[in-house]
């Protein structure tokens, strides 16, 4: 852009700014360095003055503003609404079932109820259900269990310590709160004697045991289950759920890595399964109640699930993945 054409407000500036480079390249010159030397010095390509650099320092920021509002946001929608709190950078489970591949309705096609069944071997039960997308009760695998007596709120309040003491358990696990508004196992533990007996304010929780001596502990209060294929394994890795009436999941569908069993040793639960958004047209929805005592097998990777628990006791129940 030639002198002429530009607006008069500028041309003090672009002379004042052409006086300091002729300054600079004096001094240069004084110090009588080669161009050779020169050309290998590490000068900036942009100055403050540089509009396009200011822009981009600008939009910088505002994207970083944006990735935070995202992230801030992902996390309290996770937490709030959907009542999980695992590690920031996690997807939220609505986007896993956004971003989940598209099912083989077969998988759900002539599904019409649950399937109750006892007195199953292993190896039937590996063959006909263990990996298959049909839900079974198996109703009588927890005989002999100290859990069915023993399970309650309180039992649960002194195994953590009523909320005290839970130490990294309060970071580094599995913890949902659902609606309850209680943050944590410490919250959950440490709430008035009213709402823990089901009087006071609704909650229903669910959370995985974090070290292997906690689940170690637990388990010597159930056993796992005989119908579970032989050469199936679980990990140190337990999930209980708890909570009163009316109260439950919201409807999602699990990413983990397996299938997985469900003991309920008190209360009685209502199961929601809704074919994937893809197989409506195909599949049926089915509920079905849960009644203490009895074992669910059914594969939440899969099934869109939700929970209710039933008029009555307080739902405690637990269960593991197998391979
Ligand atoms: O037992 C419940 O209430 C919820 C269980 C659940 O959502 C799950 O296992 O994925």
């Amino acid at each position: 852009m030639s002198q002429a054409v530009r607006p008069k407000s500028c041309a003090k500036t672009y002379k004042t700014a052409e006086l300091k480079v002729l300054k600079i390249l004096s001094k240069i010159d004084s110090l009588k360095l080669s161009s050779s030397y020169i050309s290998q010095l590490d000068i900036p390509k942009s100055s403050g003055n540089n509009v396009w650099g200011r822009k981009s320092t600008v939009y910088a920021l505002l994207l970083a503003v944006l990735v935070c509002v995202v992230l801030f946001s992902a996390r309290w929608v996770h937490r709030e609404l959907l009542g999980s709190r695992n590690c920031i950078l996690e997807l939220p489970s609505f986007s896993k079932s956004v971003f989940r591949p598209p099912e083989d309705c077969s998988m759900c096609a002539g599904v019409d109820d649950v399937v109750r069944i006892a007195n199953i071997t292993a190896e039937e039960f590996e063959e006909k259900y263990a990996y298959s997308t049909t839900p079974v009760i198996v109703t009588d695998a927890t005989n002999g269990w100290r859990a069915l007596e023993e399970f309650d709120f309180k039992f649960f309040a002194d195994f953590y310590g009523n909320g005290k003491n839970m130490g990294k358990q309060i970071n580094d696990c599995f913890y949902f709160a659902y609606k309850s508004g209680l943050n944590s196992l410490n919250e959950v533990f440490s709430m008035d004697e009213a709402r823990a007996n089901l009087s006071g304010k609704p909650w229903y929780v669910g959370w995985s045991t974090c070290y292997d001596e906690e689940t170690r502990k637990l388990r010597t209060f159930y056993n796992r289950p005989y119908f579970l294929p032989k050469t199936a394994e679980s990990d140190m890795v337990d999930w209980i759920f708890m909570g009163g009436p009316g109260q439950g999941a919201h409807m999602h569908v699990d990413s983990v890595k397996h299938m997985s069993w469900q003991a309920q040793v008190r209360g009685r639960k209502q199961w929601q399964l809704a074919p994937p958004p893809e197989c409506l047209y195909h599949c049926r929805w089915i509920t079905f109640n849960v009644a203490p005592s009895e074992i669910l097998v059914v594969d939440t990777n899969r099934w869109y699930h939700k929970t209710n628990v039933l008029p009555g006791d307080i739902s405690i129940t637990i269960g593991a993945e197998y391979d």
